[in-house]
């Protein structure tokens, strides 16, 4: 095992829900550190940017409205096999189909609006990172 950085975002549903708090508390309950964190509403052009990769998908262009219709929080965690943690955490995309005590469980909406956002491999979360932050706004959290 290796100490690993993930994205994380709480997506519009979630902060307009005042869920930022319970969140958190989820990724810090099972050992991520947050390495960096900010609070942005994005442009529906830098949430088409971030989610590039499903451009082709017929829900692009409702994803990316909603992720650019109110602010989120973007947040790096750093720990022990970050990114399949995170990605434990929250559950899968579909509610319909999260586990038991996992964030879309507990909290999502719907399939689009499932409260987080998590990297899904080492080249995405690098990724990812550089889009929202630079090296000297990480820190070594672990
Ligand atoms: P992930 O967030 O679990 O990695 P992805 O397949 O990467 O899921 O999809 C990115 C985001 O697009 C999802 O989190 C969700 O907000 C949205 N999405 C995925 N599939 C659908 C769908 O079938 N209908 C509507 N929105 C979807
Ligand atoms: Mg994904």
């Amino acid at each position: 095992m290796a100490i690993e950085r993930t994205l994380s975002i709480i997506k519009p549903d979630g902060v307009k829900r005042n869920l930022i708090g319970k969140i958190l508390q989820r990724f810090e309950e099972n050992g991520l550190k947050v390495a960096a964190m900010k609070l942005v509403h994005l442009s529906k052009k830098e949430a088409e940017g971030f989610y590039a990769v499903h451009r082709e998908r017929p829900f692009f262009e409702s994803l990316t409205t909603m992720m650019s219709s109110s602010p989120v929080v973007v947040q790096v965690l750093e720990g022990e096999s970050a990114i399949a943690k995170n990605r434990e955490i929250m559950g899968a995309t579909n509610p319909a189909n999260a586990s038991e005590g996992t964030i879309r469980k507990d909290f999502a909406v719907s399939i689009e609006e499932n409260t987080v956002h998590g990297s899904d491999a080492p080249e995405t979360a690098a990724q990812e990172i550089a889009y929202f932050f630079s090296s000297t706004e990480l820190v070594n959290a672990s």
